[in-house]
């Protein structure tokens, strides 16, 4: 009988490697990972314990909240404040930097999530997930600050992504590639499916919410005119299109098969820079796709590099496989 690594066995053998690693950090992953395998329960349970529809709140972002965008927060919350790894906790769905209650010790990671990304996809039962960057405390054992969070994405420690689709995965990196893991649900653990995966450089399939053309600037309407004209055009090769409206979904299908993905930046509302957040949305995910072989960039710049101005800034995000990403870049450009 095949006998599969675990999730907590391949980062305890991953540590091992690393020079005074004190174990702390796979503790605090073991608490994500509950907290994931809670929230998958509660998303794949739907109806049966009334958690579909939508809250009467907004969020800080002014959008409307639904009910599993709040439950899944508190899991966050609760599953990770109580271990002493955490100096504070920041999410989607809360204004403020979240401190850890004074019963619970202080540690030297920052923790930022977006509990349930994609959750307009909820109540139609299209596949979502939760996104989540770890940071390093830049003083340890001490209440952080919304400035402590303000680190550009190359100072992750860790991101990750679960999907909650037709299986339940969990996708992350430590800076040393990317691995996949599926919950085996009778175990309850998560195995290695997708070790090392990789961004195949080239591709023909990409994805972009079209009904917004008319706001986007000028690169983009090139590059995706050029897509649409297929085999007659200067790309001299049919293109297909996705649109999941679940950035977990997209990244994951662009890591298995390749993509370029794009929420660009457009003059529908000029006070954005666009629709994905930096801290927990495009950060974690640039950070997964460039160790998976891929790139990201805002058009302009690549978005690891970004000096974050506030925890829910707005940035636009175009990434996937490389290659395709130079071309879209490079119409920034000319
Ligand atoms: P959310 O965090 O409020 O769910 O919003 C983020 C989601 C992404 O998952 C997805 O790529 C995008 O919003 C879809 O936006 P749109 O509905 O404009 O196509
Ligand atoms: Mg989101």
């Amino acid at each position: 009988m095949h006998i599969g690594t675990t999730l907590t066995q391949f980062i305890i053998e991953e540590q091992r490697h690393i020079a005074g690693a004190t174990g702390e950090f796979t503790a605090l992953l073991n608490d994500l990972v509950t907290a994931i395998k809670t929230i998958s329960n509660a998303v794949n349970k739907g109806a049966l314990i009334g958690v579909m529809g939508a809250l009467e709140s907004q969020n800080v972002q002014g959008e409307t909240q639904k009910k599993l965008d709040v439950i899944t927060n508190e899991i966050m919350i609760r599953h990770n404040e109580w271990a002493g790894h955490l100096a504070g906790m920041a999410s989607e769905e809360m204004d403020e930097v979240y401190p850890i209650p004074n019963k619970y010790p202080l540690g030297k990671y920052l923790l930022v999530f977006d509990p349930l990304d994609g959750s307009s996809n909820v109540d139609i039962n299209i596949s979502v997930g939760t996104i989540f960057s770890i940071l390093r405390a830049p003083v340890a054992n001490r209440a952080a600050s919304a400035e402590d969070f303000l680190q550009p994405g190359v100072k992750q420690v860790c991101a990750g992504y679960a999907l909650y689709g037709s299986s339940t995965m969990l996708v992350l990196t430590t800076g040393h590639g990317v691995n996949g893991f599926t919950l085996d649900r009778e175990v309850g653990e998560f195995l290695l499916t997708h070790p090392a995966m990789k961004i195949p450089e080239e591709t023909r399939e990409f994805a972009i919410n079209a009904s917004n053309r008319r706001f986007w600037e000028p690169p983009v309407q090139r590059y995706v005119e050029e897509c649409l004209a297929g085999k007659e055009g200067p790309r001299g090769k049919d293109f297909n299109m996705r649109w999941v409206a679940s950035m977990v979904a997209e990244v994951h299908r662009i890591l298995t098969r390749g993509g370029i993905f794009m929420y660009p930046r457009d003059t529908k509302d000029p006070a954005k820079a666009g629709k994905l957040r930096l801290m927990y949305e495009a950060n974690p995910m640039s950070f997964i796709v460039e160790q998976a072989g891929g790139a990201s960039s805002t058009g302009y710049e690549r978005i690891l590099d970004m000096q974050p101005e506030g925890l829910h800034q707005r940035v636009p995000v175009i990434l996937g496989s490389k290659k395709e990403v130079e071309v879209v870049v490079g119409y920034h450009a000319a």
